[in-house]
C-alpha cells in the first residue's frame, strides 16, 4: 500500500484534521450493469476498463467510526478477529488514515445486503467508511476524491457514493488520479432492481482472485474491453432515453459475457449453483411469456432482477422471496 499512501497524502496535506467525536454514514450497495472485470494495478485497484453501476437504495452499509487507542472493527455486532483477512484489509486500508497523529479508529458497521455472496458489501462499506472518515476528521474532500479514496478499499465502492447510475472512469494515469466515479444525471425513478438470494454464505472464491486468474489464464478475457466499450455506449444512450428494453438486455449480455470468461480460466471459475441456473431459466421463460424483466449476476451466485415499478407485483408473483432495490431512495 506504499503508493496508495503516497497518492493518499497528496490530497490530504491541506486538509484540516479536526477530531470530532465520531463520524457516521450511510453508502449504498451497487450492481453494475456494465462490469468492473480485471485490474490494470493491484495495489490503487485501477480497472482495465470503464464500467456503470445502479445503487440499490436502503441495501448498503452504516458504518461510525471513532477516535480509540487500539484499532477494533465490529461488523454486524460481531467483534472481528484481529488477524482475519477482511481486518487485515480494514487495517491496511486506515493505515492510509492515521495522520501524523497515528490515530486508532474502533469501526462499527452494519450491513443490509449478505456479506460477501456478490451482493456488494465490500462497496458500501468502504464507501460508507471513507464517508464516515472524511466527518470524524471534517474534511472538505469532494466526491471525485472520496471515490479515489473508496476505490483503494475495493474497486466497485468508487461507485457507491451516490443513489441511482453511477459511472467509474478508468482512468490512464499511473497515479489513479484519472480513476474516478461520478453518476450519471438522470431521473428514471421507475427502475427497480430485485435480489434473488440463492445462497447467502460467503463466496467460494474471492471475487478479486477470481477476476485475476480470468484475466491471467482466460483466453476470452482479450474480447472483454470491446465488450465494455460497446455496452457502455448501449447503456449510456438507453439511460438517455430511458429504454428499459435495451438497457436490460444490453445489462444481461454482459453479465453472461462476464461469466464466460471466468469460465474459460484456468482452473474454471463458477459461481453459479443448480438454483442459480434455475432462476435463470426462470427469467428468460417468464420473459418469452411477455413480461418485461431482465438479469444480471456477479461474482457470486446469486441473481438481481431488473424490472419497472409498473411490473413489480407481476415480478413478485414468480419470485415471491425477492427483495426490491428502489436506487433513488435510502
Ligand atoms: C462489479 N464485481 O463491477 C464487478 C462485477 C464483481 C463482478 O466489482 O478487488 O470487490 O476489491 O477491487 O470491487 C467485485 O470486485 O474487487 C466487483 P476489488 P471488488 O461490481
Amino acid at each position: 500500500m506504499k503508493f496508495c499512501k503516497q497518492v493518499v497524502d497528496t490530497y490530504l496535506k491541506s486538509c484540516h484534521w479536526g477530531e470530532n467525536e465520531s463520524g457516521s454514514a450511510y453508502a449504498p450497495a451497487n450492481i453494475a450493469l456494465c462490469k468492473y472485470w480485471g485490474k490494470r494495478d493491484h495495489e490503487l485497484n485501477l480497472p482495465m476498463t470503464d464500467s456503470l453501476s445502479i445503487s440499490l437504495g436502503s441495501y448498503g452499509s452504516h458504518c461510525t467510526i471513532s477516535l480509540s487507542n487500539q484499532d477494533a472493527y465490529v461488523l454486524n455486532g460481531n467483534t472481528m478477529e484481529k488477524d482475519s483477512p477482511f481486518a487485515q484489509r480494514l487495517r491496511d486500508f486506515l493505515d492510509l488514515f492515521r495522520g501524523a497523529a497515528g490515530y486508532h479508529y474502533r469501526v462499527e458497521a452494519t450491513n443490509t445486503v449478505a456479506t460477501s455472496a456478490g451482493f456488494a458489501s465490500s462497496a458500501s462499506g468502504f464507501a460508507a467508511l471513507v464517508l464516515a472518515l472524511q466527518q470524524l476528521h471534517g474534511w472538505d474532500l469532494n466526491p471525485r476524491v472520496l471515490s479515489i479514496f473508496a476505490r483503494m478499499g475495493s474497486g466497485s465502492a468508487s461507485r457507491s457514493l451516490w443513489n441511482g447510475f453511477v459511472h467509474w472512469h478508468a482512468g490512464t494515469l499511473p497515479d489513479g488520479s484519472d480513476s474516478f466515479a461520478e453518476p450519471i444525471p438522470s431521473d428514471w425513478k421507475t427502475l427497480r432492481v430485485g435480489l434473488l438470494t440463492i445462497d447467502a454464505g460467503r463466496k467460494v472464491l474471492p471475487s478479486r482472485e477470481a477476476m485475476n486468474r480470468t484475466v491471467i489464464s482466460s483466453a476470452l478475457y482479450a474480447s472483454w474491453p470491446q465488450q465494455v466499450q460497446h455496452d457502455l455506449i448501449t447503456l449510456q444512450q438507453a439511460i438517455a432515453v430511458k429504454d428499459f428494453d435495451i438497457l436490460g438486455a444490453c445489462a444481461e449480455q454482459n453479465a453472461m459475457a462476464m461469466h464466460a470468461t471466468m469460465l474459460a480460466a484456468r482452473p474454471p471459475v463458477l459461481y453459479w449453483q443448480s438454483a442459480t441456473v434455475a432462476a435463470l431459466h426462470s427469467v428468460w421463460r417468464a420473459r418469452s411469456d411477455g413480461l418485461r424483466l431482465y438479469c444480471t449476476m456477479d461474482a457470486g451466485p446469486n441473481v438481481k432482477l431488473l424490472f419497472t415499478a409498473d411490473c413489480q407485483d407481476a415480478v413478485c408473483e414468480q419470485f415471491p422471496e425477492m427483495q426490491v432495490a428502489n436506487p433513488w431512495v435510502q
